[in-house]
């Protein structure tokens, strides 16, 4: 049985950028999940530590930081059954290289740095990073 679940999405710095927000909230929503907030933002150096912590320490963690602070991004709350594995499943894995086409993150990225989107990884870090990006 599927789950009814909210997870936290976002269109990162690149995908607003690049000018792709339209096109992606668009598979979304074609998929049948709903956005119930959306809001066009920075993200503050505490969201983006409080976001990354689990990374704290890798080489790529101040790349990482600095990426996600660059630019405005897009905050969702999106809702659905399992929409948790549902909005992963429709960006594709964290690398694009690895991303098929179809795939948010393998049709508008290149490279892991700026790989387009982030998702919550569970319903836990759903309602954590809800938290952080909406208080
Ligand atoms: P996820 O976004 O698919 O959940 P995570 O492993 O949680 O992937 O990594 C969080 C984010 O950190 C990635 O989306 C990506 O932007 C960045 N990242 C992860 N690994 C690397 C790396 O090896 N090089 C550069 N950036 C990375
Ligand atoms: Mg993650």
């Amino acid at each position: 049985m599927a789950e009814f679940q909210r997870t936290y999405i976002m269109l990162k710095p690149d995908a607003v950028r690049n000018g792709h927000i339209g096109e992606i909230i668009n598979r979304f929503e074609r998929a049948g999940l709903k956005f119930e907030r959306i809001e066009l933002a920075n993200v503050t150096p505490e969201q983006a530590a409080a976001n990354y912590k689990e990374h704290e320490g890798k080489p790529f963690y101040a790349g990482l930081i600095s990426y996600i602070t660059s630019g405005p991004v897009v905050k969702c709350v999106v809702a659905g059954p399992d929409a948790v594995a549902n909005a992963r499943r429709l960006m594709g894995p964290t690398n694009p290289l690895n991303a098929g086409p179809g795939t948010i993150r393998g049709d508008f990225g290149l490279v892991m740095d700026e790989n387009v989107i982030h998702g919550s990884d569970s319903p836990a870090s759903a309602e954590r990073e809800i938290g952080i990006f909406f208080g």
